[in-house]
């Protein structure tokens, strides 16, 4: 089989995605995505100049040869652009094989290690009655894992809170806004959410929650420490990871777990982390790490250490990656549990797919290969527009921590 065309698709049905087809002589065809938040032409760009030009001709089964190609073959190695587009490429060449081989690519990753992924929703409130609110909300949906933000008092605003009716996405059309933030604050009113949480809905819910890398590492400890009695699934991204060791300080501290790595693009961010056994859950998902190859090195590195997999499943990962994540979950041992924030009805229409939710677990499907497609002539109707992650500033003016 040889790789005669690809070409990527850019669409917005609600946020932008970035969608790489990679055609075969054998009329086989095999989607990946390579969307980056905020950075999506960058992306589509490096895909379009540099690596289709020498994809075309090759045999699409050689996956790892292909991935090492355009990885080393760069000489610029690793950060989320380059990683994003060999993730696109990789992605979709795992599909083209399923679907050559007339399988779902979970059985060409091992087979089924479980029948369902336990999957995590958000419950959001701008205040804590009525994050509770939406907690039991998702509790009747079955879910099983639920992560709980909500609004503090004396801020304006706090990323990762639905404000007023609609879905909650993070990112904003136009340019970047800005908003205040101040971690004393936050420090004062987390603890007490989850003492409520718990208090209203019992030790059996999981709980997680996101610190969004707002703090430094001793913030994150204390904060670590008085959510102990709640007994979180994990505390996640509690300070930036570029310093690894930073995680050191926070785990002499506390037994609350830690998952970290939804912005990480190769295994050496997480090297430190994973040897030292510094964290519980690494997040770093399909499209920004390289996608199915990179990931299936690095989960099994990581289960040498006890590390499990929590990808990021935010719904800026298009439902390509979604339906990838799905098939690496329900095949690999040391799975741990993925994110799920369903994405607006307009994109499940132009990314028709496979896979389903039922009961707080989630299940890829039995189609060959991905079992995702993509509807062009729809798509077409949602052109690009440009949209970023807000921006926060300390009450002083001073950047956060991120
Ligand atoms: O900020 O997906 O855990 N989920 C998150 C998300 C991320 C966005 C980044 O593109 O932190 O809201
Ligand atoms: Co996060």
């Amino acid at each position: 089989m040889k790789i005669t065309n690809a070409y990527v698709n850019i669409t917005s049905p609600g946020r932008n995605f970035v969608t790489l087809k990679v055609e075969t002589d054998e009329g086989i065809y095999g989607l990946g995505d390579g969307t980056l938040n905020g950075r999506e032409m960058a992306v589509a760009s490096y895909l379009t100049e540099h690596l289709i030009p020498s994809l075309i001709g090759r045999d699409p089964f050689q996956t790892e040869d292909i991935w090492q190609f355009f990885y080393r073959g760069a000489y610029w190695r690793r950060e989320p652009v380059t990683m994003a587009a060999i993730a696109a490429i990789d992605l979709a060449l795992w599909d083209i094989k399923g679907k050559a081989l007339n399988t779902p690519v979970y059985n060409l990753l091992g087979g089924k290690s479980r029948e369902g992924v336990t999957v995590y929703c958000h419950a959001t409130g701008e205040n804590i009655d009525a994050a509770l609110e939406d907690v039991a909300r998702h509790k009747e949906m079955g879910y099983k894992a639920i992560r709980v933000q909500c609004g503090i008092p004396g801020l304006a605003t706090t990323y990762g809170i639905t404000h007023g009716p609609g879905r909650y996405e993070p990112a904003e059309r136009g340019l970047p806004s800005e908003s205040a933030w101040s971690t004393e604050m936050y420090l004062r009113q987390v603890p007490k959410l989850f003492a409520r949480v718990r208090e209203t809905f019992g030790e059996e819910l999981h709980l997680l929650h996101d610190c969004h890398h707002r703090m430094t590492p001793i913030e994150a400890a204390r904060l670590g420490k008085e959510l102990e009695p709640f007994h979180l699934f994990w505390m996640e991204d509690p300070v930036p990871a570029e310093l690894q060791e930073g995680f050191k300080l926070i785990r002499e501290h506390t037994t609350t777990p830690i998952a970290t790595g939804e912005v990480f693009n190769s295994v050496w961010d997480a090297h430190d982390l994973i040897r030292n056994q510094w964290i519980d859950y690494l997040r770093m998902t399909l499209v920004h790490g390289g996608g199915i190859t990179h990931l299936k090195k690095t989960a099994d590195f990581a289960a040498l250490y006890h590390v499990r997999t929590g990808f990021h499943g935010a719904t800026d990962l298009s439902p390509v990656t979604m339906a990838a994540a799905l098939h690496f979950d329900t095949a690999i041992h040391n799975f741990g549990i993925q994110e799920h924030m369903p994405h607006t009805d307009e994109t499940d229409a132009v990314f028709p797919h496979h896979y389903t939710y039922k009961d707080g677990a989630m299940y890829p499907g039995d189609a060959p290969g991905l079992g995702v497609d993509l509807d062009e002539k729809l798509a077409a109707k949602y052109p690009y527009q440009r949209a970023y992650l807000p921006i926060n500033r300390k009450l002083d003016g001073t950047m956060t921590e991120w």
